[in-house]
């Protein structure tokens, strides 16, 4: 019997639906799943949340301004709006930025509201932006400003688009531009991933054919967010293996990386789930296929070089990238070793966003660590079941998840690389090759739980049944979960600990791992209800 048997991931969904109102209950329950990975059944995901249940999810702002284009170095990232949607979503997540020459801008330090007041809600805000714009000039004359809605600009009806025309004709070299990206638009943050997506490819991607190479060949890394310093990890292995990155989209990133990622030669896509808009339409627009890379562990790692290798077939390239895994492996070999002594056969939860809730999972089995359960909190189905992304427009009635449609550039403004013919011949030979589609569900073993948009109740439910040995989630989760004994570690912004990615990032996790799921110190506290009486509350539904 395997611990996964033992431990019985059904009871779970009995307990759960339970005590679920009928109609709750039903909804949730196609969102709860049992795993198998050779006959993967349908999740239901990327619909709305039952209003009442505390969802972990964030807003379609969140997305766009925070996740996309939030990393960028020299963009002045306005957000129009109350000042609490800029505010948190201001380096919260760690994302970093190596601005190490004066000449270079770096805004990140910085959050830009107008600051909406009541008085702007009643009689409009669209003149508080401009002024807001022409402060920002101003003060730091930068290259580009990007401005985001929040849920009442949508709702008063200010027009950003047409501020940033206005603006863009008073200050001709500044490249101004806006996102209606309202905190309501879609049902959580993956709709804000699509609108910032269309946004970088309106007014960004495509407009300079000059960037800076080094190397023969050069790529794109799309979905990197370097948090922790993790891009900062990937650009060192991509300098030692010789081959340039145009592109990161966005950690580290700045404004001249945007406008030069069609010239890159080939797109890896780490975080699919938010960026596979930016990657499908850079190889429908100008020819640069990508597929799908992990730098989270050192096996997917080493796997991801090597694509690289195959997809250029350079003998010294390939040969190069042998030595630098050879070499790195030393160390990640030694390190394994030590800590898989004490986290060998235990058990991990992990439930992230859209693409690390699977990714990390590499790490812990790394370790000798089983995940006994995952999720995302906005995923799609094909982040689960492992499909072919094909952008669509999405309506659903009853869960009101309105995609965005994914714009494809004007052909007259820009000049593909190849035909449509070439394209189709490429697509089909280089997605079998190199695209396995594959998602959290062929990865996870038979009879594990599979769960999305996990809701408060169920993650305590979770820890009561299985006591995982590490529960891995955000902010929202962290304290609750160690006041219930449990280790927490934050994958979103990995607490204060990381890079995470790649090689030496592997290293830097199996030891925080191992510190904090081998600590006996949470075992001994007790929680606040443990110690003193406290009033119990009774859920009642009718
Ligand atoms: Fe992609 Fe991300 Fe994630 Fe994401 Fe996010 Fe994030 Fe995340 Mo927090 S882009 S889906 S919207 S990997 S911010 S860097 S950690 S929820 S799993
Ligand atoms: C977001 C950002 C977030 C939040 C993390 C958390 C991040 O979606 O708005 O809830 O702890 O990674 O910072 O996902």
């Amino acid at each position: 019997k395997t611990l996964i048997d033992e431990l019985e991931m059904s009871k779970f969904t009995e307990e759960v639906v339970k005590a679920y109102p009928k109609k709750v209950a039903k909804k949730r329950s196609k969102s709860i799943v049992i795993n198998d990975p050779d006959s993967i059944p349908q999740i239901q995901s990327n619909v709305r949340t039952i209003p009442g249940i505390i969802t972990q999810r964030g807003c379609t702002y969140a997305g766009c301004k925070g996740v996309v284009l939030g990393p960028t170095r020299d963009i002045v990232n306005i957000t129009h709006g109350p000042i609490g949607c800029g505010f948190y979503s201001w380096l919260t997540r760690r994302n970093q930025t190596r601005a190490d020459k004066p000449e270079m801008d770096n805004f990140i330090p910085y959050t830009f509201s107008t600051d909406m007041q009541d008085s702007n809600i009643v009689f409009g805000g669209e003149e508080k932006l401009k002024v807001a714009i022409r402060e920002a000039v101003e003060l730091f004359n930068p290259k580009g400003i990007a401005i985001f809605s929040t849920c009442p600009v949508g709702l008063i009806g200010d027009d950003v688009h047409r501020v940033a025309r206005q603006m863009k004709e008073e200050f001709p070299g500044v490249n101004i531009f806006g996102f209606s990206c309202e905190g309501y638009r879609g049902v959580s943050q993956s709709a804000g991933h699509h609108i910032a997506n269309n946004g970088l490819y309106k007014h960004l991607i495509g407009r300079n054919d000059n960037p800076t190479r080094k190397y023969k060949y050069a790529v794109n890394v799309l979905g990197e967010y370097n948090i922790g310093g993790d891009a900062f990890v990937i650009e060192d292995l991509f300098e030692r293996i010789g081959v340039d990155i145009i592109a990161t989209m966005s950690g580290n990133s700045t404004l001249e990386q945007f406008e030069t990622a069609h010239t890159a030669d080939f797109s890896l896509v780490m975080c699919h789930r938010s960026i596979n808009y930016v990657a499908e339409m850079l190889e429908t627009s100008f020819g640069i296929p990508w597929a799908k890379a992990n730098f989270i562990g050192a096996e997917a790692t080493a796997k991801t070089l090597r694509k690289v290798g195959q997809y250029f077939g350079d003998q010294e390239l390939i040969d190069r990238i042998e030595e630098v895994i050879a070499d790195e492996m030393k160390a990640v070999n030694a390190a394994i070793e030590k800590a898989r002594a004490k986290t060998e056969g235990k058990t991990a939860m992990m439930f992230v966003g859209g693409s690390r809730a699977h990714h990390y999972q590499e790490l812990f089995s790394e370790l000798g660590m089983e995940t006994l359960v995952a999720g995302y909190e906005f995923g799609h189905r094909d982040d689960y079941e492992g499909r072919r992304v094909i952008p669509t427009i999405q309506i659903d009635a009853d869960s009101r998840n309105i995609e965005e449609i994914t714009v494809y550039p004007d052909p007259t403004r820009y000049k593909p690389r190849k035909t449509e013919e070439e394209l189709a011949q490429l697509r089909e030979a280089f997605d079998i090759e190199f695209n396995e589609y594959k998602g959290m569900m062929n990865d996870m073993k038979k009879g594990t739980l599979v769960i999305d948009d996990l809701s408060h109740y169920e993650m305590e439910k979770l820890i009561e049944l299985y006591k995982p040995d590490v529960f891995c989630a955000g902010i929202k989760e962290k304290y609750v979960v160690q006041k219930m004994g449990i280790p927490m570690k934050q994958l979103h912004n990995y607490d204060n600990g990381g890079p995470y990615a790649a090689f030496e990032g592997a290293i830097n996790f199996y030891k925080d791992i191992e510190m904090i799921a081998c600590s006996t110190i949470f075992k001994q506290m007790k929680a606040p209800w443990e110690r003193e009486e406290v009033l119990e509350a009774e859920y009642v539904f009718n």
